[in-house]
């Protein structure tokens, strides 16, 4: 089999990549080693940049997101009992959408099977071959049978955990890690959200943050020790633990309930660079990871995700690589601005093993100054709403 342009991974860098090109008469073929339903199971971001929304009405999917989707001008943060705003909206003209990321992929799955373009789930044993080459291929098994797609390119969008970045020579890679010594318990519950707006704390026992999915449907989380185990977190203890870190009138207002999906994500940050090694180009969680508190992991890999959707565009209607060859610069110069937010936002709400009193007193002025200061909250809003493309 042949087709143009390969895309390993099933997610949303990997779906609305391959959306993209599809709407432009550039063939391609999904790998997902999972099935459609457990990548729609796992629950994760949910604040979509605007640049995200863009680039789903470019791919044709913006409707349901246009109409389920809930405008965020601003959030709260608290530290200790107090809490206060940051306006987006007012401070820098722009606000951010919320639209949980697994409903990104269910229509991004929807509009790909609509259009009869091809989604291999549980494709196993990917392998790519060549890819320095100008011959790369893929081979995989599917149903016990080996198969093998001939293609121009290969686009590595599986995640942290997938085969695309190995597939570059460690020589050849450049890694940069920073692992947090702790990790995030989040929950859904089927229980109306304790504020319209996004509540991120930090208290003296650890960050919480207050999302939610719509109305009816919230998500929490609370900073964990990295040796927890989802096990060891009964539904009351997350409650209690999560209402002792929120001011007093937050936490009286509290609605609790079962949880309907419980898991803890290890936080760390990391780029691997280049994120080009011939004709393989790495999208998204398989080139970078961050802390979630910034909210821009799905929304970092969107921007890949537009570099080399514009690339591939260049070459192959314009016969152009200018994009292609300069497809890892310019992802990663946003990607290392997206890490440095990232990093930021976690060092100023988490509470860290071995922080020293002056330690603690660091965070207070810097949430002190932001709280004070319109132009450090301009800074900040700039950050969260997205950078630009
Ligand atoms: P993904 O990991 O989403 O998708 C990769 C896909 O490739 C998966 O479906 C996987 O099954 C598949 N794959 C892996 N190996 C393969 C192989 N060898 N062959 C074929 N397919 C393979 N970001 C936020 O902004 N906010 C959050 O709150 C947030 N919470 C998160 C919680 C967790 C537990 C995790 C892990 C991440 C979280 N993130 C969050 C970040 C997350 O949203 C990612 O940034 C986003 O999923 C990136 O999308 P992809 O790059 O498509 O990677
Ligand atoms: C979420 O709603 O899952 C969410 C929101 C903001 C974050 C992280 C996660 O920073």
């Amino acid at each position: 089999m042949r087709t143009q342009v390969v895309i390993v991974g099933g997610g949303p860098s990997g779906m609305l990549l391959g959306q993209l090109l599809h709407r432009k008469g550039i063939d391609t073929v999904v790998l997902e080693r999972r099935t459609r339903e457990h990548v729609l199971s796992r629950i994760r971001a949910g604040i979509l940049e605007q640049g995200l929304v863009a680039l789903m009405g470019e791919a044709g999917v913006g409707d349901r997101l246009k109409a389920e989707s809930y405008l965020h001008e601003g959030t709260l943060i608290a530290h200790n009992d107090q809490m206060f705003g940051i306006n987006f909206q007012n401070l820098i003209g722009q606000s951010v959408v919320l639209y949980g990321q697994t409903e990104v992929t269910r229509d991004l799955y929807d509009a790909r099977e609509k259009a009869g373009a091809e989604i291999v789930f549980e494709a196993e044993d990917v392998s790519l071959h060549d890819a320095d080459s100008d011959a790369p291929f893929v081979t995989y098994r599917k149903d016990g049978e080996a198969r093998r797609i001939d293609c121009d390119f290969i686009a590595g969008c599986d995640g942290f955990h997938g085969v695309s970045r190995r597939s570059i020579p460690a020589a050849v890679r450049t890694e940069y890690e920073k692992v947090y010594p702790f990790g995030w318990l989040g929950i859904l519950s089927e229980t109306p959200p304790v504020n319209d707006e996004l509540i991120y704390a930090n208290s003296k026992d650890g960050f919480a943050l207050c999302s939610m999915r719509n109305a009816s449907l919230s998500r929490y989380y609370v900073q964990c020790s990295l040796g927890d185990d989802v096990g060891d977190w009964s539904d009351t203890r997350f409650w209690d633990t999560l209402r002792h870190r929120l001011p007093d009138e937050v936490g009286e207002a509290l609605v609790t309930g079962p949880s309907i999906e419980k898991s803890i994500a290890p936080l760390r940050s990391f780029v691997s660079e280049p994120m080009r090694w011939g004709r393989l180009f790495l999208c998204g969680d398989a080139a970078h990871i961050v802390p979630p508190t910034g909210a821009k992991g799905l929304n970092t890999a969107a921007s890949d995700v537009h570099y080399l959707y514009q690339g591939l565009l260049q070459f192959y209607q314009e016969k152009d690589s200018e994009g292609l060859d300069r497809y890892s610069e310019k992802a990663l110069a946003r990607v290392w601005k997206a890490e440095r937010f990232s990093w930021w936002m976690t060092s100023i709400l988490h509470r860290f093993p071995d922080q020293s009193p002056f330690d603690l007193r660091m965070q207070a002025a810097e949430l002190a100054f932001l709280r004070d200061s319109e132009d450090a909250q301009r800074v900040m809003a700039a950050n969260y709403v997205g950078l630009p493309y």
